[in-house]
């Protein structure tokens, strides 16, 4: 259906919900609002809301379901498949004005958030009560808990602890109708019918917004312990990782970094953020393995690291280095941490995602640079290897922007082709958005689109919310 595009008197409807000043026309508001981390697209909006209250969203969909005109939600706007571009313009909503902690129940380990909290102000608000939300996606200190939802964030914790989706409860949406449904109980088991809160999960703003939601969570685990290995090859890094769960370790993070994610990332920590971070990078060492271990008992951890360093004597790693102190701990976390946006800014970049069995890492990452050498690109990897979950940043560098758009497009065609071979799939943690969407045929059947298409109109039968992703 053709969307109608916005006119004064839609602008004075809107202006009756949210009030004048959440109703943003200006160039600098829509500028913020046209862009996320994705490659450089940009799509300007009409208009950009900032509602504070569920019922407003929902008056907000009402209206523009009613006249057809295209609604994209937006969080912090870190997401690196596109996921908040208002690619068919029109309506922006910005939930930043969500940004209110309701509660933390220490009795039953449960949070109920606003979905613009940031997700390290949240991590850090259960800390303080002795409590824990592991999902923690590099992005945390802009990102938000409801575009986290909405993508199915992960992180290096989801290794041990699951992803975003393995702790909502339940959540409030507002549906494109205009209707404000709750998806569950603040319950932790379910059996009630299909389940809602699930499909929300990862449906990246096309099905609903969300505006309310309850989480569940875990105590704090007192103690952890961090490793860095270097080895000699990426392929033998992957090797390593399944004979380290084969000897019955569970990490609670276990992250891939190539040489050249190292090199680019501690050059942007020195020279854009001033906060340097040195590691020794021996000719020979091409690729480590960041891994932590985390829980309760000082001797048990020390007793599975020596496990793990035994497990290594069988690869061709360097010198392990245990980091002593909290701020050594730190400043690995930050390298880390620092990957995406550092190699980012010394290219444009395409990142890709993909995620396989952990045991065919090694195939993978061997078919990603014989697919690079072919069509001449340089890809950084680096990512959550100890659940197969692999980060390929794809560098433009001096590459023409003809070649940029189809032989580099052609390649990661390829490279999608093997890791579907290689039993996995487009995507592990940053969504479809605009940027996977043309590969989806290569993962999915027919039929699985054609239910998801079905979904999509039963919540949507306007097409109005987040148009022109995932499929
Ligand atoms: C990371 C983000 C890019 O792992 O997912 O750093
Ligand atoms: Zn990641």
């Amino acid at each position: 259906m053709p969307f109608n595009t916005i006119n004064n008197e839609i602008l004075d409807r809107l202006r009756a919900i949210v009030g004048q000043a959440n109703v943003l026309t200006d160039e600098e508001t829509r500028i913020i609002c046209a862009s996320d981390m994705t490659e450089d697209h940009v799509f300007m909006p009409a208009v950009v809301v900032t509602p504070e209250t569920a019922e407003q969203v929902a008056a907000i969909l009402r209206i523009c379901n009613d006249h057809v005109i295209p609604v994209t939600p937006r969080g912090g706007g870190t997401s690196l498949s596109g996921g908040s571009l208002p690619v068919e313009g029109g309506v922006v909503v910005w939930m930043k004005r969500f940004d209110r902690i309701i509660d933390i129940d220490e009795l039953n380990l449960q949070a109920t958030v606003e979905p613009g909290v940031i997700t390290e102000v949240f991590q850090n608000a259960v800390k303080e009560k002795g409590l824990f939300y592991p999902p923690d996606p590099s992005s945390r200190g802009t990102c938000f808990l409801g575009g986290n939802l909405a993508h199915n964030a992960g992180g290096p914790k989801a290794v041990k602890y699951g992803v975003t989706r393995d702790y909502v409860l339940n959540m409030q949406v507002a549906l494109p109708t205009g209707e404000l449904i709750w998806t569950a109980a603040n319950v932790l088991k379910n059996s009630t019918g299909y389940n809602l809160t699930q499909l929300m999960c990862g449906s990246e703003g096309t099905l609903g917004i969300i505006t309310r939601i309850v989480f569940k969570l875990r105590p704090l685990p007192r103690r952890d312990v961090t490793l860095l290995v270097p080895f000699t090859t990426g392929e033998e890094a992957c090797r390593a990782i399944s004979a380290i769960y084969m000897a019955g370790i569970v990490p609670s993070g276990m992250e891939f970094m190539e040489r050249d994610a190292i090199i680019l990332t501690m050059k942007y920590l020195d020279e854009v953020l001033h906060k340097p971070v040195t590691i020794e990078l021996p000719d020979h060492i091409n690729a480590h393995l960041l891994i932590e271990l985390d829980g309760n008992d000082e001797d048990t951890l020390m007793r599975d690291a020596e496990t793990i360093t035994q497990v290594l004597e069988n690869f061709e790693t360097g010198e392990v280095y245990f980091a002593e102190s909290a701020e050594e701990k730190e400043s690995l976390w930050r390298l880390r941490r620092n990957v995406s946006p550092g190699v980012n800014s010394y290219s444009l970049t395409k990142s890709e995602d993909v995620v396989v069995p952990r045991s065919n890492l090694p195939a993978l990452v061997s078919a990603i640079k014989a697919i690079g050498d072919r069509v001449g690109f340089r890809s950084v990897c680096y990512g959550h290897v100890g659940d197969g979950n692999l980060h390929v940043n794809i560098m433009k560098e001096q590459g023409s922007d003809a070649w940029w758009h189809n032989e580099v497009n052609e390649g990661i065609a390829d490279i999608f082709r093997e890791v579907v071979r290689l039993g996995g799939t487009l995507s592990g943690e940053h969504g479809i958005g605009i940027a996977k969407r043309p590969y989806m045929h290569l993962a999915m059947q027919e039929a699985n689109l054609r239910l998801m298409r079905g979904i999509k109109a039963a919540f949507d039968p306007n097409g109005i919310l987040n148009p022109g992703k995932v499929f």
